[in-house]
C-alpha cells in the first residue's frame, strides 16, 4: 500500500517528524516565502512554511495557549497587546479570551498566511472579527521601533524559525524596541524554539533581553509533536524586577482551555536541571 508522508527534517539534530498526508491541498510562493497546506490523515490540516511545520489542527493548541496565557497571566492587567507574526491567528483568539484586553493588534509581515488561515484554519480566526482586533499586515522590526513609548501591556513574539523573515525578532535591538514600547510591569514573550535542540540560541535570546534593559526572564517548555525533537518553549520577559512566580488565577476559569491552567503554569516555570545549567542560570 502506498502511503505519503510530510517530512521536515532537522539536520541540527539529526531528526525528522512526519505526518501521513491525503493530498496537498495548496502551495504558493508568497512575497515572503514558500506556503503550502496539507490534509492529514490523523492530524486534520498542516500548514507548512519554507519546509517546516507551523500549524496543525490536532497540536496547534499546545503552543497558542501556551504563548498566550502565562504571559496575560503574569501581567496585572493586561488591556493592550501586541502580537509580531501570529499570521494564523491562533495566539490572537487566544489572547481575546481574556475580557480584560481592549485592543489586540496582529501585526504580521506575510498576509497571505493569514488569507490562508482563514481558508483552512477558520476556527483559529473566529475572533478576527472582534471589535478589539486590528490586523496589520507589517513589519513587526518597524512597527515594534515605531510605536509610542509606554503603549503596551503584553508583546507576543509569534514567529517562525530565526531564519529569513524572522530573523531580526531575535536580537537586542528589537527587545529594545519592545522594552520601550512597554509600560512598567509589561510583558514580552517569544516562541523559543526546542529546549534540546536550540538551547545555545534561548541562551542568546535571553542575554539580549537582559542587555535590552529586562529585569526577569523564564523560559516555560511545553509539548509541540509537530516540531522538531516534538518539545518547544516560550520565553518571557518583564519590563521591571517582578519575577514570573506570581501570576494570577480564577477559579473557575473564565474560559476553556485544552492545555493550559494555572497547575500546568506553574509546573512549566519549574526549569529542568539539564535546561538550567545550558542556560547558565
Ligand atoms: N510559530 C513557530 C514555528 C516554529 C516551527 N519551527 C519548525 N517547524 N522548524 C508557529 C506559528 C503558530 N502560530
Amino acid at each position: 500500500m502506498s502511503e505519503t508522508w510530510f517530512t521536515e527534517q532537522y539536520a541540527g539534530s539529526g531528526s525528522a517528524i512526519g505526518l501521513r498526508v491525503h493530498a496537498r491541498l495548496h502551495e504558493e510562493r508568497s512575497a515572503y516565502q514558500s506556503i503550502a497546506i496539507y490534509d492529514t490523515t490523523d492530524w486534520g490540516k498542516l500548514m507548512v512554511i519554507d519546509g517546516c511545520m507551523m500549524v496543525s489542527t490536532r497540536d496547534n493548541f499546545l503552543y497558542h495557549e501556551m504563548i498566550s496565557h502565562p504571559a496575560l497571566y503574569s501581567h496585572p492587567a493586561p488591556r493592550r497587546v501586541a502580537i509580531i507574526g501570529g499570521g494564523d491567528c491562533g495566539t490572537l483568539r487566544e489572547v481575546l479570551r481574556h475580557a480584560e484586553v481592549e485592543h489586540a493588534v496582529q501585526v504580521e509581515i506575510d498576509e497571505r498566511v493569514t488569507r490562508l488561515a482563514e481558508i483552512h484554519f477558520p476556527e483559529l480566526c473566529e475572533a478576527n472579527s472582534d471589535p478589539r482586533a486590528e490586523l496589520r499586515f507589517d513589519d513587526g522590526i518597524r512597527y515594534m521601533a515605531d510605536c509610542a513609548p509606554g503603549a503596551l501591556d503584553v508583546v507576543i513574539v509569534d514567529s517562525t524559525d530565526p531564519v529569513g523573515p524572522a530573523e531580526g525578532l531575535f536580537n537586542e535591538a528589537f527587545y529594545r524596541s519592545c522594552h520601550r514600547a512597554l509600560g512598567v510591569g509589561g510583558v514580552l514573550v517569544q516562541q523559543s524554539e526546542s529546549p534540546l535542540a536550540h538551547s545555545a540560541l534561548i541562551r542568546a535570546m535571553r542575554e539580549a533581553m537582559r542587555a535590552a534593559g529586562f529585569g526577569a526572564l523564564a523560559t516555560l517548555p511545553f509539548p509541540q509533536p509537530i516540531y522538531p525533537t516534538g518539545w518547544w518553549s516560550c520565553t518571557l520577559a518583564r519590563k521591571g524586577d517582578a519575577g514570573f512566580d506570581n501570576f494570577r488565577t480564577s477559579s473557575p476559569q473564565p474560559f476553556a482551555t485544552r492545555y493550559y491552567s494555572a497547575a500546568v503554569h506553574r509546573a512549566a516555570l519549574q526549569t529542568p536541571p539539564f535546561l538550567a545549567q545550558a542556560l547558565g542560570d
